[in-house]
């Protein structure tokens, strides 16, 4: 049989080396990219699994195709975990939760949104993408800003926080169909029931994409949206820890809506071997643990965020309430792009970012923007955010000083020795 079916290393020695390869880049890296994460041993077995080989377009007992005795078990126990865990801290009537677990990933699930409420042409609001929020939200050159009229809303000039009074001004002025609340880089709390009572005063539908904060949800160290909005929907792969996917939760009443709009509205056969790592992600999250770790994110973003801020870092807002932080390099004399070059080139991997009113352009922006989900999961603390923000001075320092990039990343190599990230296997 081996001989028929030879292990990867065997048939394609090629791609055996480049998965090394990432093993080892995840392994000596400082993973701050805020968007990324660990995902456990166990979810990465049952991604791989040969779940993916089966089609199973529907819905558990409402399929297309034959064979789903084990596939509409996978999608049911995906769900119901979701449904307890997210229940656990979610507002009103925890029986009135739906959750579906097909979306390929956030921006499909965002699509599924639209489709489920709007009709092309209609006027959506989002946070600006500049200004902290996603592509999908209305952005210009997504489909949702060609297809819908997009009203962004922004942050205040002064302190870079949601302004609320723009936000129910445009609402009333446009009268939205749909109102997003949600972000990609924006580090504080969201007042949920703020933009509950705006959706209400125009009769919106209120959507809530939780996509980097759904682990802090979970465990409630971030307010929950869940009934409270209409319709939530999150990546799978984030703060929650589990593979690459999407989900959407919302209430009974929009439950065949949103169940058409992802399938058959935007998708065929849903990944179930994606589904089955979800599952066994909401089964780590719903271990005790799993609140200790979304508090240490926290933790760790908050005293990494002061101890930029000590070094002279002007991190937007002044600090975090939740597991990531935008700095505007321009006070370190670099921008976005050359930081995070060197930072990369460091062992300390993060993300160019515009800041709110950047004055230079999204692909050469002035900000960087990091997070502490990752570095949490492999068990850092404060010592290592300690030396995690003495290493970025430097480098911010003497961005082009190729040995004091190599040295530092040398360090972080042996640093990252003492804490061995979950699911990396090293061959
Ligand atoms: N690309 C994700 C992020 O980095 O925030 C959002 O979809």
């Amino acid at each position: 049989m081996s001989d028929r079916d030879p292990s990867l290393s065997t048939r394609d020695p090629e791609m055996a080396r480049l998965i090394a390869d990432e093993n080892r880049r995840e392994h000596e890296t400082l993973r701050l990219i805020a968007s990324e994460n660990y995902a456990s041993r166990a979810v990465i077995e049952a991604t791989g699994s040969v779940l993916t080989n089966k089609y199973s377009e529907g819905y558990a007992k409402k399929r297309y195709y034959e064979g789903q005795e084990v596939i509409d078990q996978v999608e049911e126990l995906a769900i119901s975990r979701l449904k307890e865990l997210f229940g656990r801290t979610a507002h009103g009537d925890k029986a009135d939760i739906h959750v579906n677990v097909q979306p390929y990933s956030g921006s499909p699930a965002n699509l599924a949104v639209y489709l489920a409420f709007c009709k092309p042409g209609d006027t959506v609001m989002g946070l600006a993408l500049p200004a902290g929020g996603h592509l999908t939200h209305g952005h210009a050159v997504s489909i949702t800003g060609k297809y819908f009229k997009s009203v962004p809303y922004g942050v205040r000039k002064e302190d870079h926080r949601i302004d609320m009074d723009e936000v129910r001004s445009l609402a009333k002025e446009h009268k939205p169909k749909l109102l997003w609340a949600g972000t990609t880089a924006y580090p504080r709390t969201l007042d949920w029931q703020a933009f509950r009572s705006i959706a209400d005063e125009v009769g919106a539908i209120l959507a809530c994409d939780i996509a980097h904060i759904s682990g802090l949800v979970a465990a409630g160290v971030h307010p929950s949206p869940i009934g409270i909005a209409d319709v939530v929907t999150s990546t799978t792969h984030k703060t929650f820890r589990g593979p690459r996917g999407g989900m959407i939760f919302c209430k009974k009443a929009h439950a065949d809506a949103i169940d058409k709009a992802v399938f058959p509205g935007l998708q065929g056969g849903p990944h179930n071997a994606a589904t089955a790592g979800i599952a066994v992600a909401a089964k780590e999250a719903l271990d005790p643990a799993f609140v200790d770790y979304a508090k240490a994110v926290v933790e760790n973003a908050k005293h990494l965020a002061q101890k930029l801020v000590d070094r002279g870092f002007a991190v937007t807002t002044g600090g975090t309430d939740n597991h990531l932080m935008l700095v505007d390099m321009t006070s370190k004399g670099t921008t976005g792009k050359v930081a995070s070059k060197a930072l990369d080139k460091a062992g300390i991997v993060l993300n160019y970012n515009a800041v709110p009113f950047d004055p230079r352009k999204p692909f050469d922006p002035s900000g960087i923007r990091l997070g502490t989900a990752a570095v949490t999961a492999r068990g850092m603390g404060r010592p290592e955010m300690d030396k995690l923000a003495a290493w970025m001075d430097e480098v911010a320092k003497a961005p082009a000083d190729e040995g004091l990039l190599a040295r530092i990343a040398g360090e972080i190599r042996e640093l990252c020795n003492g804490f061995p990230a979950p699911g990396i296997r090293l061959g």
